[in-house]
């Protein structure tokens, strides 16, 4: 049994600031290598580690477009919601987002969590399980969204649309694959983490990340990167490999660079930002404008910095006022 492994390819119809190219026409060349690869390797299932969308319910218009390349795809696509195919990244939103129509009209196949699928094929009998995005991945235990038993069968494949990762290398929630190594998932696949850490083997078990098929920052890992996908083969023993994707462009080509060190740092005074305000005191019991300005004074910032930081809890304020009790 041969399995294609692709992840978060953010189907979209425009450009997003950053880039120079042609975002859509440039992602259409790579599901189309995507699909040769598959076809050229005989791989029997195309597995997708979510954010196929970049928002819930995209134009029909580019959704069409997209889906005749799809059309032309002979292995089944299994998939996992991530955070950008759900209306505020909430899983119950699935029923009402376009990820979800095309489930219902059997064209993917998407994997709920706690559902085992048993796919039996070429003598290999495989446990397919999925865990998509919510609002508590990376934050809650490990083990309830990426720890899973092996029931009967040969290899088990667990897909997680989290931030899983072999070091801490940024701030905000992560996991490591060092808090993971109990489970019993052969093979675990992860998304979400657009830079990706390729195939790592511990413990006997597989931990794989190839990394976003699209490029949508233009963080300075994006612009050296190779977009890759994993072609993982379960013949006689389990044996996985990155494809680079020749059809990807340079990211010197499609990324524009002129923003970049401005971007980082603005980006690292944010993170101290969010650091500090972390080490604030009864925060819930003051205004959060109060705690920026307190920061702002302690660490010297400009008030470019300030304004910014200002304007991103105001979207977020702006996003969560329909909940009671959000002050
Ligand atoms: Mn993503």
């Amino acid at each position: 049994m041969k399995i294609l492994y692709i992840t978060d390819t953010h189907i979209r119809g425009n450009n997003p600031a950053n880039r120079i190219d042609n975002l859509p026409e440039t992602l259409k060349n790579k599901l189309r290598e995507i699909n040769k690869i598959a076809i050229e390797n005989k791989v029997d299932y195309i597995l997708h580690g979510g954010d196929f969308f970049d928002t819930p319910s995209p134009s029909l218009a580019i959704t069409g477009e997209f889906l005749e390349i799809f059309r032309e795809f002979e292995a089944p696509i299994y998939v996992i919601s991530g955070n950008h195919d759900l209306f505020g990244a909430n899983l119950s939103s699935l029923p009402r987002t376009l990820l979800g129509f095309l489930s219902r009209l059997g064209f993917i196949n998407i994997l709920n969590p706690g559902v085992p699928i048993y796919i039996h094929k070429n003598n290999v009998k495989l446990q397919l399980t999925g865990q998509p995005y919510h609002f508590d991945m990376d934050r809650r235990s490990v083990e309830l969204d990426y720890v899973v038993k092996k029931g009967a069968c040969d290899v088990a494949i667990h897909m997680v649309h989290g931030m899983l990762s072999y070091e801490k290398e940024f701030p905000g929630d992560v996991t490591l694959i060092e808090q993971i190594t109990n489970t019993e998932a052969d093979i675990t696949l992860s998304g979400h983490n657009h830079l990706g850490f390729g195939v790592i083997e511990k413990d006997d078990k597989h931990f794989i990340n190839p990394g976003a098929v699209v490029r949508l920052s233009n963080h300075k890992s994006e612009l050296t990167r190779n977009i890759n996908v994993c072609l993982i083969s379960l013949e006689s023993k389990i044996d996985c490999k990155l494809i680079p994707l020749t059809s990807a462009l340079n990211g010197t080509d499609v990324l524009d660079r002129t923003k970049l060190e401005e971007k980082a740092a603005m980006e690292l005074k944010l993170e101290m930002f969010a650091s500090e305000i972390k080490n604030v005191a009864d925060m819930e019991r003051m205004n959060v404008k109060n705690i920026i300005d307190e920061v702002v004074e302690k660490l010297g910032e400009s008030t470019e910095v300030r304004k910014e930081a200002l304007k991103r809890i105001s979207i977020v304020e702006e996003k969560f006022s329909f909940r009671d009790g959000w002050d």
